[in-house]
């Protein structure tokens, strides 16, 4: 990229690498690092993002900086807010600080934000976008999409036989993957911060819908619990029963079958990554509205014969109207546990529209 150092190329990575740390939530800010450097390119700061409410990258390191921030260059992976939301604007706050350049990898997306570059500038600070910002955004992948689009990403797991079942005749459907396949299936979920069913899964499965680690403990941080569809809930549904060891917010019950609808709630809500494990009437509405943006599925070596399908009828008559999305990956998940089988799970990208 033109206008910018080796130095500040290494400065950008290391924001990078800053930005990535464990222990930030993912949602429902995206993850920013910033590397303050002095005029003689040595590094005079390092500040990251830590979750909503909390300071912001650029303003963590100028704290750390305090008054050697005059004439110093910021190096950070998103572009500076330039609005008052939980915190106030990071582009005042480099003005204030007399920070002479600022290198930043990608713009932000989110139009309540955005507006730093021509904050910075009219300030008479000499400012590059664009450095890695192919990076930058695959970092927040999730949180850019949901700010693009105004609603949350959309992750729809399914669970399935070699037949494509994913009940058998009489309704049973826990233990269709085995353990490897559930443990990756937590492992998922926790990177999502919206669990949503249908109220047919609720009535059918009873599921708890929480993140649980291999020894089957509740993780500390749950995604919020939502079950959508206007049917009314069992009061004794353990979906509505609070966590052990998570945070407290009660159960989300939409009382709306229309995906657009949901989303629109939970966008409203500040969700940005919603992970489907709804039953066959469900998915086939998030398919049909063209709301599903990722696929996991985890196919088990077994047949039933019989028995619910993952996806209720989509409408598809003929071999060429397949949904057909792209295989981005495909892997065996090992037994984890004496006596069980393989189970193969395929990641999968939606069809582009026509
Ligand atoms: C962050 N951390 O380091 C930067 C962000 O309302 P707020 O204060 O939570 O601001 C969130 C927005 O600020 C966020 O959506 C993004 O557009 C912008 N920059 N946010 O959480 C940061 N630099
Ligand atoms: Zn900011």
């Amino acid at each position: 990229m033109a206008g910018t150092s080796d130095v500040e190329r290494d400065a950008m990575r290391r924001a990078l690498e800053l930005a990535a740390r464990p222990g930030a939530p993912l949602h429902p800010n995206p993850r920013v690092g910033c590397v303050l450097l002095r005029p003689d390119g040595s590094t005079l700061a390092e500040g990251h993002h830590r979750g909503a409410g909390t300071p912001h990258a650029e303003v963590d390191a100028l704290a750390r900086a305090g008054a050697e921030a005059r004439g110093a260059t910021a190096v950070v992976t998103l572009e500076p807010c330039d609005h008052t939301g939980r915190t106030g604007p990071c582009s005042q706050a480099l003005v204030a600080a007399g920070v002479r350049r600022v290198v930043l990898a990608q713009r932000d997306p989110n139009p309540l934000a955005t507006g730093g570059v021509e904050t910075l500038r009219a300030a008479g600070i000499e400012v590059e976008a664009g450095l890695m910002a192919a990076e930058a955004t695959a970092l927040n992948r999730v949180w850019t999409f949901a700010v693009e689009h105004g609603r949350p990403f959309v992750t729809w797991k399914l669970a399935t036989t070699l037949d494509g079942r994913s009940a058998a005749a009489d309704g049973t459907s826990r233990w269709i993957s085995g353990t490897a396949s559930r443990r990756d299936t937590h492992r998922l979920r926790a990177l999502a911060d919206t669990m949503l069913v249908g109220t047919g899964t609720v009535a059918v499965d009873d599921p708890l819908l929480t993140v649980r680690d291999a020894d089957d403990r509740p993780l500390p941080r749950q995604p919020l619990r939502v079950v959508m569809g206007r049917r009314d809930l069992d009061p004794a549904a353990r979906v509505l029963a609070p966590v052990a060891g998570g945070d407290d917010t009660p159960t989300l019950h939409l009382r709306t079958r229309d995906p657009h609808e949901a989303l629109a709630e939970l966008a409203a809500r500040e969700r940005r990554h919603v992970f489907l494990e709804g039953g066959p009437t469900l998915a086939a509405a998030f398919l049909a509205a063209g709301l599903v943006d990722e696929v996991v599925a985890y196919v088990a070596p077994f047949l039933l014969g019989a028995g619910r399908s993952a996806v209720a009828d989509l409408g598809i008559t003929t071999i060429s109207g397949a949904w057909r999305p792209e295989v981005l990956d495909v892997a065996v998940l090992d037994p984890v546990v004496d006596g069980e089988q393989p189970d193969v799970r395929f990641t999968l990208a939606p069809p582009a529209p026509t």
